[in-house]
């Protein structure tokens, strides 16, 4: 985690977008072909919103790849594609399971999406193997409010691509933004316990936006803006993925197959270099085993075993982050 951030002790918390904002995110798709006009949009407002962007059928194999998922666990019926809810909760952590790996890099890595998706990042993209893929039940999870660059060290080298596989209209839970917010680095409250939330003093009512959403919408949110969703009040389960995407000729996060560990470094084999070896420190975030657990740096050596597939983020030489691949 970095260590920037605002120090507000007597600050209120904001933990969740507690009102269903009326401002509308706009589309962006007039601009997809003007690079300068992107950029600009996305730095006024710390967001990029394009309607209907990827493949169609991309779109439903994807849909149905991750209702079959949750259907395994009785959250939906079995070849229901729109998603209704039985009832049954969605257990913690299944929006990091294993069971779900390929789905992302499937749909992004469809020739038509790697095609828009190069428009947005100006070069050729590959997936960064970290997709987080969010069934969320009606009554059940929201997302808290938080800036995605606080959390993951190495963030500015990608950008993200959020996509929701089936409708997303605002009562189902849809991503709520504060637009423009995004320019003054992070601003989590470490003077608050983790999850360090935001102090609610520092982003204005008014700037938080929505809009419906509808499959193959695509969502860039800047690592700094700060974003949460709104509760599910429908009798359908949302389904949405969020994936990220980096250059493909200079990736800085990828899977990576184990071949040696020592207490301090990590050689591995990957697909654009073969093997290479980064140094690890006190400073790398090592997140292989629980979601959400960090593991200390003494125990490297029994963390990670050689064989095993890893999610490596790099600075040069050095490994900022070892995590479990979830793409
Ligand atoms: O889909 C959501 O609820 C939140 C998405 C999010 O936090 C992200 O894409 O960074
Ligand atoms: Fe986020």
């Amino acid at each position: 985690m970095s260590d920037h951030g605002v120090r507000m002790p007597d600050a209120t918390d904001l933990v969740y977008v507690d009102r269903v904002p009326q401002r509308e995110l706009e589309s962006c798709n007039h601009l997809l072909d003007d690079p300068a006009a992107l950029n600009a949009f996305y730095e006024a407002n710390g967001y990029l919103l394009f309607r209907n962007l990827l493949n169609p059928d991309s779109i439903v194999r994807a849909r149905d790849e991750v209702l079959a998922v949750i259907a395994g666990h009785g959250i939906v019926e079995p070849g229901d594609p729109t998603g209704k809810w039985t009832g049954k909760p969605v257990p913690y952590g299944l929006e990091w399971s294993d069971d779900f790996v390929g789905i992302g890099s499937r749909l992004i890595e469809h020739p038509d999406n790697l095609a828009v998706i190069e428009k947005l990042l100006g070069e050729k993209p590959c997936l960064v193997p970290n997709v987080q893929y969010r069934t969320y039940a009606p009554g059940g999870m929201v997302t808290k409010v938080h800036q995605d660059g606080h959390f993951s060290p190495g963030i500015e080298d990608y950008k993200p691509v959020w996509t929701t596989l089936t409708p997303l209209p605002r009562e189902k839970g849809g991503v709520a933004i504060a637009v423009g917010q995004h320019k003054n680095g992070s601003i989590h409250n470490l003077a608050r316990p983790a999850p360090f939330f935001i102090p609610r003093e520092l982003v204005p009512e008014d700037s938080w936006a929505t809009t419906d959403y509808h499959p193959g919408d695509v969502l860039v949110l800047h690592g700094y803006v700060p974003h949460g969703s709104l509760p599910n009040t429908t009798d359908m389960v949302r389904v949405s993925l969020d994936a990220r995407v980096q250059s493909a000729a200079y990736p800085t996060a990828f899977g990576a197959k184990v071949k040696a560990v020592t207490p301090t470094s990590i050689t591995v084999d990957t697909d654009f270099s073969g093997e290479l070896t980064f140094s690890v420190a006190e400073d790398t975030f090592i997140h292989v085993g629980e979601p959400g657990i960090r593991q200390p740096f003494e125990k490297l050596t029994e963390l990670v075993e050689p064989g095993r597939t890893l999610l490596l983020v790099r600075d040069g030489e050095h490994a900022t982050m070892l995590r479990r691949v979830t793409g």
